[in-house]
């Protein structure tokens, strides 16, 4: 079912008693801050919400008002441990364009009714309730609407994954999904407590050595076209190895290549533990990395995108490079 206002959601809200909140792997500031916003608006409404996530909270995070309260799958000890699910329990998915991305969080998710909140234009609409607003920024914008609907406080805890959320999935409020609203939500936030310099140092000002490295060798091996616009590089296992870098620090490496001022659209192409070959895209201006990527059977927003490809690393890069200057020139 579509839910076209927040007043829907705000109503199951109120209905269910016990939550399991859940969001994509490669967990980001959206997915992580949007989960503990909730977690603590649930529980403002003395309700049993449980956060569990397939994926392991990657380290900036770790500054996240209620952070241990999240049950990370990835990192249990018992290789069969099972959620126990309590009866008249919903699932709701945030931030994920559809269920396979959220991985195996070891239920049986057929029995569950799913809400499904989320951002992206490729949302597949895979919940019993779907609520889906691709003019939001981020879903922590759409959670502060939602806890005004709910009357819910916005308190220091609830302020800071919010801020979180809004900050790091607008890139700092330069993307181009930044709107006035933005703002405003921002200014709200700001006033409830979220500190925009130390929320920021933690996750902007907070690398280790091994980042910067990898991120070094990627950028000498990075090509442009100029021509066609392009900007891409590459990160291997090799290179991930010698750095001694952890998966979540190649984020930020195709941001970083679509700051020169050749680019219109940047990709890197990185070795993933799978064997697979993950594509990360970024364009500045009107090329839909989205539209493209889902060529690929990937997915994202209009200027960031993604999709995982079969192939060694070297095919799949001149498969994609050839595709989108072909793509760049229509
Ligand atoms: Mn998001």
């Amino acid at each position: 079912m579509q839910c076209e206002q927040l007043s829907e959601i705000a109503h199951l809200f109120n209905k269910y008693h016990n939550f399991i909140i859940s969001s994509h792997l490669n967990l980001d500031g959206d997915a992580l801050g949007s989960e503990l916003a909730l977690y603590f608006m649930l529980k403002q409404l003395k309700k049993e919400v449980r956060v569990v996530n397939r994926d392991k909270t990657p380290y900036i995070y770790e500054f996240l008002p209620g952070i241990d309260a999240i049950v990370c799958l990835d990192e249990q000890q018992d290789k069969n441990f099972t959620l126990k699910i309590l009866p008249e329990t919903i699932l709701v998915v945030l931030d994920s364009s559809n269920l396979e991305r959220i991985g195996d969080i070891s239920i049986n998710i057929n029995q569950l009714d799913i809400i499904n909140i989320d951002h992206h234009p490729s949302n597949t609409n895979f919940g019993h309730y779907n609520y889906i607003d691709t003019k939001s920024s981020s879903v922590g914008e759409i959670l502060f609407q939602l806890g005004k609907e709910m009357n819910c406080p916005i308190t220091k805890q609830i302020a800071i994954p919010l801020y979180t959320a809004i900050v790091t999935d607008t890139g700092s409020f330069h993307y181009a999904n930044t709107r006035a609203e933005t703002f405003q939500v921002a200014f709200h936030l700001v006033e409830s407590g979220a500190n925009p310099h130390l929320i920021t140092n933690y996750i902007y000002h907070n690398n280790d050595i091994s980042g910067l490295k990898l991120l070094g060798k990627a950028l000498l091996k990075m090509k442009v076209d100029k021509e066609s616009k392009i900007s891409w590089t590459v990160v291997t296992r090799d290179m991930i190895e010698e750095t001694f870098a952890k998966e979540e620090e190649t984020e930020g490496i195709v941001d970083k290549i679509l700051s020169i001022k050749e680019a219109q659209v940047s990709v890197l192409f990185r070795e993933v533990k799978n064997g697979n070959i993950k594509v990360s895209l970024r364009s500045k201006g009107e090329f839909n990395v989205d539209h493209f990527s889902r060529i690929f059977g990937g997915g994202g927003h209009p200027n960031a995108a993604g999709c995982q490809i079969e192939g060694n690393i070297k095919t799949v890069t001149e498969k994609v490079i050839a595709k989108l200057k072909e793509a760049l020139s229509n």
